[in-house]
């Protein structure tokens, strides 16, 4: 067979383009594909949520590839392992309660199955602004391609809809730090505001994580480190147990909120 190169053109064009025109209109849009972006959105494909997320890299994981300071390794605790055997990501046990795993083992599974439980994760699109509904309520994202940016190109974004929006952009909380700016500082935090995380503090930080993971402004739910930085609570570096749970807390109160709102 003689492979004609327009046709592999035509197949990634319109093959992308159904894809995008199916992510116009979504039940979940979140905005970032670390750990705790995708694991949320493994949990909310699996029950049939319409599910996206868009990633601002060209690859996904976010912190976790790299491990600890670029040893690629990660550590859980005994509910985060929980987790990861659910995922079949295999673990090796270094003492009690503390267990290790594989970063790119970790990444790669966790991407695979939250695609193949019909999540669609767009790399190389960032998410740029909000877009909003009466009364200022999160009606959807504002997306540009991360190389418009990067270019300082003035590119014009597109937009689309989602019922629930997730900040899983981790440190930097850039969803709500663009909620704060542009709607004034609402947030369900102790200021209104994004408080920003503390120094490392890992018990601590893991433990208010999953108190943090919650809807912190109408349709804005955050997770994973990002959920810390809106609180105010500590980093915990290379442990990564608390990202799974949050991301699986995210989408239980994700669900929660979709489901009140299909009732009223
Ligand atoms: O930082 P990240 O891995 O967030 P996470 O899921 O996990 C945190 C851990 O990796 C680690 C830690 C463990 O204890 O503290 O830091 O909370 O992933 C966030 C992802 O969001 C992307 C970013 O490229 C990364 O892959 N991202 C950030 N801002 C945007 C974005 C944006 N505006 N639009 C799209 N993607």
């Amino acid at each position: 067979m003689k492979i004609d190169e327009t046709i592999i053109s035509e197949a990634i064009v319109k093959s992308f383009t159904k894809e995008f025109l199916s992510a116009l209109d979504v039940d979940v849009a979140i905005a970032g594909a670390g750990p705790s972006g995708m694991i949320a959105a493994y949990y909310l494909a699996k029950e049939g949520a319409k599910t996206v997320i868009f990633e601002r890299n060209l690859r996904v994981g976010g912190g976790m590839p790299g491990g600890g300071m670029m040893f690629n390794s990660i550590v859980v605790q005994e509910e985060g392992k929980r987790i990861l055997d659910e995922f079949e990501v295999r673990t090796t046990k270094y003492r009690d309660d503390y267990y290790v795993a594989d970063s790119l083992e970790t990444v790669s599974t966790i991407c695979s199955k939250a695609i193949k439980a019909g999540a669609k994760i767009f790399n190389l699109i960032s998410v740029e602004d909000v877009m909003i509904g009466e009364a200022d309520k999160i009606t959807g994202l504002v997306l540009n391609w991360s190389a418009t940016s990067l270019a300082k190109l003035h590119v014009d974004p597109l937009a689309i809809r989602a019922k629930i929006v997730i900040d899983a952009t981790g440190h930097d909380s850039e969803v709500c730090h663009i909620v704060v700016k542009k709607l004034g500082a609402k947030l369900r935090t102790k200021t209104g505001g994004v408080i920003g995380e503390k120094s490392m503090r890992a018990d601590v930080g893991e433990r208010e994580l999953v108190e943090n993971t919650r809807e912190v402004y109408p349709g804005l739910i955050v997770a994973g480190m990002a959920a810390n930085a809106v609180f105010g609570s500590p980093r915990m570096g290379a442990i990564f147990g608390g990202m799974l749970i949050s991301g699986k807390k995210a989408a239980e109160v994700t669900s929660g909120v979709l489901q009140k709102a299909k009732v009223s």
